[in-house]
Parts: C-alpha cells; structure tokens; sequence
C-alpha cells in the first residue's frame, strides 16, 4: 500500500495515461465565432488532436464554433478571467493592445503576400508581444484571410451609396471611424448576432471576408458582395498566458509544435478551398459587384490616418514600406 502512495505521490513519472504531473487532466475551453464547415474549425480540430495525441491525453481541448461560448470580446474577457482558455482573435485586441488595429487597417496591404511578410517579420513580432503585455493572449499560430467585402440588398458601387446605410461592424473601433468617414451608419455587434439583424432589418449590411460570409449563412439575407475588397490582414488562435505558462515544459513543446503543424494544415486548407467559396455564395443567389476601390481607399485614408495614435502610424507608415 506504501508503494502506491509512494508512486502516487510523485505524480509524474508515474501519472497513469490522461494526468498531467499534478495527476489532473488539463482542459482548455477553445471558442470562436465560424461554424463547423470553417477553415479556422478545421484548423482548430487538428491542433486538439495533435495535442490529445501527444500529450497522451494529459491534455483536453473543447472547441466551441459559432460563439457558441460567447461572443469573441466576452470570450477574451473570459478567459483573462480563467473561465475560458483559447480564442480565435485580431484586430479586436485594440481594445486591450493599440496596435493590434494594424493587423487590419483598411487598403494598408496590398495582398496576402504583404500580410505574411508583415506577420512573419518584426512588427508581426512586435504586435504579437504587445497582445501578450496588455490583453494577456499568447498567440499559438495564425490564419491569413480572404479580403473583407461590403455585402448589401442594393449594390454599392462608391461611398455615395452609403448614404443612410446602417451596417454592422466587428468591435474595432478603427472599422467604425472609417465607415463613418465613407458615408456608411456602423454600429458594432457581436458575429453571431449578424444574422438575425439583417434579417429584422435593424441593419442593412456588413463586412467580413467571403468564406464568414458563407459561415454566417449570409446569402439569405443579403444579395449583393460588393467588392471593396478594403482590408487584407491576418488572425491569432490565442491562449491565455496563464494557462500556458501554467503547463510543464514537456506540454508547452507538445503545444508549441501542435501549433506549427497547424500553421501549415490551416495554410493548405485555405489553399483548396477559398476559390470554391465564391461560386458557392453565387450559387446560393449572390451576385458580386464591381466597386470603386479608389473611391473607398481615398474615403477611409483620412479616417485611417486620424483614427491611429502616432506610435500607431509609425507602425502603419512601416507596413506600408514593406
Ligand atoms: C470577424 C472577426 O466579427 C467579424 O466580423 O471577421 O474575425 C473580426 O475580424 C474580429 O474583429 C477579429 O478580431
């Protein structure tokens, strides 16, 4: 009997398959806002596999899709205060870290190419470490998106036809000053609640990249993707500092490199399917529309340079140079 307390005793060496070296299982509580068919969900279903597998079970990972454990802000709330672990963030981290807004300033990168440049270099780096200090958020790997697009039930060709257009737009205030400054009426509300507001008509459209506009089920509420085409950027899978920092060295390999496979399955993912999503909103009766992007570039520049803080726009004069 001595021997089994001995051997319980010190956990580690000895933790039966599935307990961690305090003998406890360790679970993370994993939310984002796409639905199940999502890249992102994808993505995030081989990373808890991969850290299942490796962890031999010490660790457990719970993905909740479609916000189903609450919006993104009140997610990142959450797990600041332990409740909750990982979420899928970006540019709403403004909030807590200033210049995340540059992960997604509108018409400041040019294409997916500039945005891996800027995430993989220094300021990428510089912003991933300002979202740990203030928001308290260690970024695990990311995702690069799609271009976010106007969607509307009348086509909307120059920021003339956003007179008395009220839209939604994610909680980043950088989103509102600019609409604001195209003609647009924004309000903030959380992903999931898109739907049902356009459909009651509280607001007549929104703006994300076509593959959340597919997750959303968007083309039942909405006719037209209007081509603005107006910001490139990229998307952090976070987890507290906390909860890592809390794991033993071995369970922060096995996390760090469960991460790096994900990078890579996310990347390929993407690369087969984001053509198809095009077709299939057309096919689900949507209709893309050509814009002026030069109309909205020089419509949201002014808000865009009036809006950021000057450590803000040093950062945002850098990328441009990229
Ligand atoms: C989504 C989010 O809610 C939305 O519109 O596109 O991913 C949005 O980009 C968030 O603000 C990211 O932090």
């Amino acid at each position: 009997f001595a021997s089994v307390l001995v051997l319980g005793a010190c956990g580690s060496d000895n933790a039966s398959e599935g307990e961690s070296a305090s003998g406890e299982t360790i679970e993370w509580r994993f939310g984002h806002l796409a639905d199940e068919n999502h890249i992102w969900h994808k993505t995030a279903q081989k990373f808890e596999e991969l850290v299942e597998e490796n962890s031999d079970g010490q660790m457990e990972i719970t993905i909740y899709p479609n916000n189903s454990l609450g919006g993104e802000t009140d997610t990142i709330n959450s797990i600041q205060a332990g409740t909750a672990d990982m979420v899928i963030s970006g540019e709403t981290l403004q909030n807590w870290a200033p210049n995340a807004a540059l992960m997604a300033v509108p018409y400041a990168f040019r294409d997916l190419e500039h945005v891996q440049t800027v995430v993989e270099g220094e300021i990428g780096e510089q912003i991933k470490q300002e979202i740990s200090d203030e928001a308290g958020l260690t970024a695990l790997y990311y995702h690069t998106r799609a271009p976010r697009n106007l969607t509307s039930n009348e086509p909307i060709k120059t920021p003339e036809d956003l007179k008395g257009f009220s839209m939604r737009v994610p909680n980043v205030p950088l989103f509102l000053d600019v609409w604001q400054a195209a003609g647009a009426s924004p309000q903030v509300m959380d992903f999931n609640e898109v739907f049902t507001g356009l459909q009651q008509g509280v607001i007549d459209g929104q703006e994300n990249p076509v593959d959340l506009i597919q997750s959303a089920g968007l083309s039942e509420v909405q006719d037209y993707v209007n081509r603005t085409e107006h910001v490139y950027s990229w998307i952090y899978i976070l987890v507290g500092n906390e909860q890592y920092n809390a794991l033993s060295d071995e369970l922060k390999e096995v996390v760090q490199s469960a991460a790096e496979e994900a990078q890579v399955f996310g990347e390929e993912l993407y690369n087969t399917e984001i053509e198809a999503i095009e077709q299939e909103l057309v096919d689900s009766g949507m209709e893309f529309v050509d814009v002026d992007q030069d109309a909205f570039r020089e419509a949201m520049t002014p808000a865009v340079e009036s809006s950021l803080a000057p450590e803000q726009l040093e950062l945002y004069e850098k990328i441009l140079a990229v």
